[in-house]
């Protein structure tokens, strides 16, 4: 059965409040699909360290994050969930893909142009980012790596880079892994600025975001200080000037998992954008109670946490280290006897 069923990977950096955003265009799909698929999920630490970290923070961060992927419904039984750096085929592979990767396809990603923009000194591990990535991903066989619109650039890189070893060393080595991005929820826009992504590293400046540990009061507020326009028109669209009102359709369906039709029929008697706005709130509180409370009853057992982990950790090691030790192999290196 399972030779059949198709590999998914995909990956998220334990740097902070995890928002609607990360949850609508990657963590909702990753649950809605565990029974069909065998899956990784990864939680990227060593992503992480590309920018500056506090230490304590970082590994906060990172257990809160385990337990966020529980609370939204991973399931240890039908998915191997882990942290990135207990197991070392990532870091070790990733050299190797290093060696074969042209610096130039990495100075073209797009990501990384605007995050290096925004530093005074730039990391080396920003640049090398997306092999790191790219080395997750093919690791394991995937052929599918759910993710939001932003990292589509990063897995056709990825894409590039295991069709060159295949062409230098084997052909069909690495399966070659495509991107599956949602229709809606892919690119959720932060509410003070709807033509901005809603971002980790924006998601505690006051409005931006709606996390999912929000309380219901915050989440309201939010929703109604959010950005709109000047007329009163609730309809999907693509005119910049209605990216506001865009947005809180796209989060109310993506929520709902309604049609256009049902959503725009739904805020029909709609008296304004204020009842618009009431709506989405309403829909996605709803929706995050039984998450927080999931997540904190994991919270409250640390070790169990850590136990889980550990496991996920065993079941990807398993899978990954004999494909980056038959790399080494065809690479040249001698393997220790
Ligand atoms: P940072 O701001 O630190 O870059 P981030 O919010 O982009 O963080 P990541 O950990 O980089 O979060 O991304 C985790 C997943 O969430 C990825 O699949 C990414 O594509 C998706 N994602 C991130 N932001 C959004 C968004 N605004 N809308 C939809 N998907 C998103
Ligand atoms: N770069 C991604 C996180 C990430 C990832 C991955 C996603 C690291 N490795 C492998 C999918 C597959 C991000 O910032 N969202």
């Amino acid at each position: 059965m399972s030779e059949t069923k198709k590999v998914v990977f995909s990956g998220i950096q334990p740097t902070g409040n995890i928002h609607l955003g990360n949850y609508l265009g990657a963590v909702k799909n990753w649950v809605a699909h565990q029974e069909e698929k065998v899956n990784y999920f990864c939680i990227v630490d060593l992503h992480s360290l590309t920018v500056p970290q506090d230490p304590e923070n970082l590994r906060f961060q990172t257990r809160s994050m385990a337990a966020m992927l529980l609370a939204c419904g991973l399931d240890p039984e039908k998915s191997t969930v882990f942290i990135q750096s207990h197991v070392k085929a990532h870091a070790e592979g990733c050299w190797m893909l290093n060696c074969i990767t042209p610096l130039g396809w990495l100075h073209r990603m797009t990501q990384y142009k605007d995050k290096a923009a925004k530093q005074e000194s730039v990391l080396t591990g920003l640049l090398d980012y997306p092999v790191l990535m790219a080395g997750d991903i093919i690791f394991y066989d995937a052929d599918e790596v759910p993710v939001g619109e932003d990292q589509k650039q990063h897995v056709e890189l990825a894409r590039d880079i295991a069709q060159r070893f295949n062409s230098l060393y084997e052909e069909e080595f690495f399966v070659i892994p495509k991107p599956v991005i949602p229709e809606f929820g892919a690119r959720v826009m932060g509410l003070d600025d709807p033509t901005a992504k809603m971002s980790k590293s924006s998601a505690d400046k006051r409005g931006h975001a709606i996390r999912l540990l929000d309380d219901p009061k915050e989440i309201m507020r939010s929703f109604k200080r959010a950005v709109t326009d000047s007329d009163n028109e609730i309809a999907f669209s693509n005119d910049p000037e209605k990216a506001g009102v865009n947005n809180l359709l796209g989060i109310y369906k993506a929520v709902t998992g309604k049609s256009q039709e049902d959503v725009l029929a739904d805020f029909a008697n709609a008296r304004g954008y204020g009842d618009l706005k009431v709506g989405v709130a309403e829909v996605v509180i709803e929706m995050l109670a039984p998450i927080q409370e999931r997540y904190h009853n994991l919270m409250a057992d640390t070790a169990e946490l850590d136990r889980l982990m550990a496991i996920g950790a065993a079941q990807a090691q398993a899978v990954s280290q004999p494909k980056v030790d038959r790399m080494k192999e065809m690479m040249g290196l001698v393997m220790p006897g």
